[in-house]
């Protein structure tokens, strides 16, 4: 099929796990999340292929309407998912990188059906770029990271970028893993490896350092012992915040929220989105509000808690007993505070809510609770301050350190969501914010998503891949710089950029 690019740039050719496609009532339609909104104005731009796993499902198509990409999906049987998808890359590879916030598994079985997936994965992404001759690869997260070697051994000096949408943890926890070395070459077969901070790059490369004595470091560049430079990058992903904050304006979010104003008149929203998993803190996050309903008996008739929580990982142990745990909690919070003849303190949703109804929850809370163990980015976060701005609301982010969105939203009330207590007080100095105070806080915020949003991450992806072709020409001498010691990491010799 020929490619729909336009213009001189090069076609891209994605790969990632999974196609961003889903079933609706009459055929396909592009699936509203947050990597098809990422990835789609850059493909759309220079046209080319999206190579993933096809969920499960038969007979997709290779084009779906809305997306002008080639859909190009890979079926994976029930072992090797099991062993690739459910095992390593959900319960070594996400608790792992994730700083271990849940314990990682190590199973060799699981790790042989990883490397075999991600050969097919590369084997895939080759057929599309034999038949683009000047196309990118562009390569998603964690479970792919043996991808940018597999495809080098074929493609000659062909840029290889992949981008790590999680994060990277510090260089003695990776080092726990079994197949560590294997997994750092996989990543160094690419040209540019991108992270969503400078902290989580900072960390790979000490990785590299430890685990690879014969490559070295210069200026955000790994040199290998071949002669390739590998560019090292921290491009942090955004949202689309024009469309957003157009979105949260249109009639059907006005008429949800006024619904929902109904519902919450006599009470304050404190709001919590998010994919029901235990990097989220949503536990803890209940643990927070139980204990400063405790505290504060007069806060019991005058809060409302709307949890959003959309299921994932279903297959997975440690998400069923998150669930279990989710729900508890829950119901003792409802059980111990709900006042007669008032409504519950606590509204759980297990569901994925409709873009519209999401905006109007965005825009109905009086604070968003967006409190992660550990988050590459979060997107929420970025969503609830440009959704909020854009309609003059003055909500509260109450964001906890410990995600990607911290590095950029510098006006939150930021916590440490494994401090109970901190985060219970946490919250109610942000019900006691002035009014203009969280206005300025809103409108800094937004303006930080919107001078940063989703294109100027892909311009920055891309660009960044294209500038490697010239400095991978004819092997360069050895480059004789010093290895970094800890008391000189590479984070402090770098600029932000951003
Ligand atoms: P996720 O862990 O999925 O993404 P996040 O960045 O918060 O997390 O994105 C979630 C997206 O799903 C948001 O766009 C949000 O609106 C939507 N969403 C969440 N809950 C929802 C609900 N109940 N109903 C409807 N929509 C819901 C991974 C990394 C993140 C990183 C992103 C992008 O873990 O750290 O920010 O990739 O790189």
């Amino acid at each position: 099929m020929p490619d729909a690019g336009t213009g001189s740039a090069p076609p891209l050719v994605a790969v990632s796990n999974r196609l961003p496609v889903e079933r609706a009532r009459a055929g396909w339609r592009p699936t509203a999340g947050g990597l098809v909104s990422a990835l789609r104005p850059a493909l759309e731009a220079r046209g080319g292929a999206w190579v993933g796993w096809d969920g499960g499902a038969s007979g997709l198509p290779r084009r779906v309407e809305g997306l002008e990409v080639e859909l190009c999906p890979l079926e994976l049987d029930r072992p090797t998912l099991g062993g690739y998808y459910h095992g390593f890359s959900n319960r070594t590879l996400w608790p792992l990188l994730h700083g271990l916030v849940e314990q990682s598994l190590f199973e060799r079985r699981w790790w042989d059906a990883y490397s075999g997936a991600n050969e097919r994965f590369a084997a895939a992404a080759l057929d599309q770029v034999s038949r683009r001759s000047d196309a990118l690869l562009w390569i998603h997260d964690y479970h792919l990271m043996l991808v940018p070697a597999l495809l080098r051994r074929h493609t000659g000096d062909r840029p290889i970028g992949f981008f790590l949408h999680v994060p990277f943890p510090a260089p003695e926890l990776f080092a726990r893993l079994p197949w560590r070395t294997q997994l750092v070459d996989g990543l160094l077969g690419a040209d540019v490896i991108a992270f969503q901070t400078e902290e989580y790059r900072d960390n790979f490369v000490r990785t590299c350092l430890r685990l690879r004595r014969d490559v070295s470091y210069d200026e955000g560049r790994l040199r290998l012992p071949d002669g390739r430079t590998v560019v090292t990058a921290a491009h942090p992903i955004s949202i689309d915040a024009d469309a957003l904050a157009r979105d949260a304006r249109t009639p059907p979010v006005e008429r949800s929220l006024a619904m929902l104003r109904d519902q919450f008149a006599t009470r304050r929203v404190l709001l919590g989105v998010d994919r029901l998993d235990y990097t989220k803190g949503i536990l803890e996050r209940l643990r927070a509000i139980e204990l400063l309903l405790e505290q504060r008996p007069q806060l019991r008739r005058s809060l409302a808690i709307v949890q959003i929580a959309v299921p994932s990982r279903g297959e997975v142990r440690e998400y069923r007993e998150l669930r279990r745990q989710v729900e508890a909690e829950v119901g003792r919070i409802n059980g111990r505070f709900t006042e007669p003849t008032a409504d519950v303190p606590v509204h759980y949703l297990f569901r994925g809510v409709r873009h519209d109804r999401l905006l109007a929850y965005y825009r109905l809370a009086d604070i968003c609770l967006v409190t992660p163990l550990r988050d590459g980015m979060n997107l929420v976060a970025k969503e609830f301050v440009v959704a909020q701005h854009a309609t003059d609301q003055t909500g509260v982010l109450v964001l906890s350190e410990f995600t990607g969105a911290a590095e950029e939203l510098h006006e939150t009330l930021s916590c440490n969501p494994f401090d109970v207590e901190g985060l219970a007080s946490t919250i109610e100095l942000a019900l006691t914010l002035d009014e203009e105070d969280r206005r300025q806080r809103l409108a800094r915020m937004a303006t930080t998503v919107h001078d940063h949003d989703v294109f100027a991450w892909a311009q920055q992806e891309t660009s960044t891949l294209e500038q490697t072709r010239p400095h991978q020409g004819p092997r360069p001498a050895r480059a004789k710089t010093p290895r970094p010691t800890r008391s000189q990491p590479p984070g402090e010799r770098s600029t932000r950029g951003r």
